[in-house]
């Protein structure tokens, strides 16, 4: 018995994971910054299939994202199971609202989740990536990172630990400083996880932090303490997981901020983040999280033993092999097209056709803005109604803009679309980086434009009549080239009219310090009409792995 999963595990942007084990499940989160629903939960009994079962920020009233700049906002959670509970602990940072550590709890990881608990002192200080580790002693200590002030040289971190009372909600006792980073002149030594462990690992409590960036530099790095809060020695080893010395040339880069989980059979495992490179940049699905087998030599963890490296196939020795699965995900999307339907596979069909009472579990919007309907069900049978919030996708606003993240770099996205034509007002399908940066295929005033906006300047990359009524919109993306085309869609069949094309490699994260990989949605901006809105009839986005 054996499956191969295939990396990454979790495609399109979902980077910084953590992962923990209940009985046969295991339970990864990852972070979702300005987007909404925030904080995905994908389930896996093999770790070769996740299934998406919710979002620990499910209820727009939970948290305030309403001004959170594009890579702000959800960073690095941790998820553990204790006492019957699933916790995840997490910081929001920046935005308009209130910002800083928080835990929420749920007895169900596809939820209902708690409102947030904001934890004083839970980000350190204006720190980030909060972790909790239950000892089996009963106590429970809260750990993250923050810059040092003043530090030994530029950039340098402090991850502290402080105990935390898991009933009052709220950290005791005094801070400890245990670790910088295991290199001198380490740079964001971050993304900790405090793990005790048996004496077959080594015993004590193992720390797991990365360093060097989120780029190019990331790397992970280990150390052992006999209690939580140190002192903690390094691993002569590290770092034990790292793709920086691979150069420009390596197909997957920016690999760190690692979890370790055990399998319940004697076997470990991580997930850590990489990204897929292309052209020797990131491609557009940015940072995501891929699988790694993990063994235990002199009571330190080996991750990808004998290879060192992420690897696109990874054995889980134990796991089904289900030939009909591997089948399907071989042929990707088409099949599941051919057959109509709702595909929810990682990584190739993903299809809403605003049949059913919720929307689609993955698609997701840009920031919160409670008590506005924005992006509704029920205006029409079958239609979601897009009212716009928002002047253009350039404003640090809620807009009206729903869709899924990209999860390879060969992907058709399509929706079809009509919009009430109200002066000013853009209705279309558009590839999301940030607010600077972004490509919109958007149907004004009877014109279809096809706009690359970066950093403030518009770009325009073609333009077409647009039929009147309902529209079909097409962008087929193959790497950092897109296709723009447009047709009527009150006609079975009818032709398709060329808009233009567009190079967007400014949508990669290289470069510009961000975090999020790109999202493919429709939007609807450009009026404060009252009575404004565009009416999606199916938004899908097809993966070609
Ligand atoms: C996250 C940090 C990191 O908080 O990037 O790669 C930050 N690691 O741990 C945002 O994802």
């Amino acid at each position: 018995m054996t499956a191969i999963a295939h990396n990454p595990v979790l495609p399109g942007f979902r980077p910084d994971p953590s992962v923990c084990r209940v009985g046969d499940a295991f339970y990864a989160v990852t972070s979702s910054f300005e987007y909404f629903p925030g904080l995905p939960v994908h389930r896996s009994t093999d770790l070769v299939h996740w299934e998406p079962v919710g979002h620990v920020i499910h209820r727009e009233d939970q948290l305030d994202l309403s001004g959170v700049a594009s890579s702000g906002g959800l960073f690095a959670a941790t998820i553990r199971h204790h006492d019957g509970r699933f916790w995840v602990v997490c910081t929001l940072v920046g935005g308009t609202g209130r910002s800083g550590g928080f835990v929420v709890t749920a007895a169900d990881p596809a939820g209902p989740w708690s409102d947030p608990t904001w934890v004083d002192g839970g980000d350190g200080r204006d720190g980030i990536d909060p972790s909790l580790l239950f000892a089996r002693d009963g106590r429970a200590w809260w750990c993250g990172t923050r810059l040092a002030s003043p530090g030994a040289w530029p950039e340098q971190t402090q991850v502290w630990v402080r105990e935390f009372d898991p009933v009052g909600l709220r950290l005791v006792g005094d801070e400890h400083v245990v670790w910088h980073g295991a290199l001198e002149g380490a740079v964001w030594a971050e993304g900790p996880h405090l793990l005790e462990v048996d004496e077959a690992q080594g015993g004590g409590v193992l720390l797991l932090a990365s360093e060097g960036g989120t780029e190019r530099h990331h790397a992970v790095s280990v150390a052992r303490g006999a209690s939580p809060i140190g002192p903690f020695a390094g691993n002569p080893g590290n770092p034990v997981l790292t793709h920086r010395h691979l150069g420009r040339g390596a197909p997957v880069a920016n690999v760190g901020h690692a979890d370790l989980v055990d399998d319940g059979r004697g076997g470990w495992w991580a997930l850590a983040l990489a990204t897929r490179c292309l052209d020797g940049i990131d491609s557009l699905q940015g940072r995501e999280t891929w699988l790694v087998p993990v063994a235990w030599e002199d009571g330190w963890p080996v991750f990808a033993p004998g290879e060192g490296r992420l690897s696109r196939e990874v054995e889980v020795p134990w796991a089904e092999d289900d030939e009909a699965e591997d089948a399907g995900r071989s042929a990707a999307a088409g099949t599941a097209a051919a057959a109509g339907t709702a595909g929810t596979r990682l990584g190739s069909l993903l299809e809403e056709h605003f049949d059913g009472p919720e929307l689609h579990p993955d698609l997701i919007r840009v920031r919160t803005a409670p008590g506005v309907d924005r992006i509704g069900l029920g205006a029409r049978p079958g239609h979601a109604r897009l009212r716009p919030t928002s002047q253009s996708l350039a404003e640090v606003a809620p807009h009206a803009f729903a869709g899924f993240r990209l999860e390879q770099p060969r992907a058709r996205v399509t929706a079809v679309i009509e919009a009430s034509g109200a002066p000013g007002m853009t209705a279309g399908l558009a590839l999301r980086q940030s607010e600077a940066r972004h490509l919109r295929l958007g149907v004004r005033d009877g014109v279809v434009e096809l706009v690359l906006h970066v950093d403030g300047d518009e770009h325009v990359r073609g333009t077409a009549p647009a039929a009147d009524g309902s529209v079909e919109l097409e962008l087929a993306i193959d790497g950092f080239a897109v296709a723009a085309r447009v047709r009527t869609a009150q006609q079975a069949d009818a032709d398709w009219t060329e808009v233009g094309r567009a190079g967007v490699r400014p949508l990669s994260s290289s470069g510009i310090g961000s975090f999020v990989g790109v999202t493919a949605g429709v939007f609807a901006t450009g009026t404060n009409a009252a009575d404004a809105w565009a009416d999606v009839d199916v938004l899908r986005v097809e993966h070609v792995a």
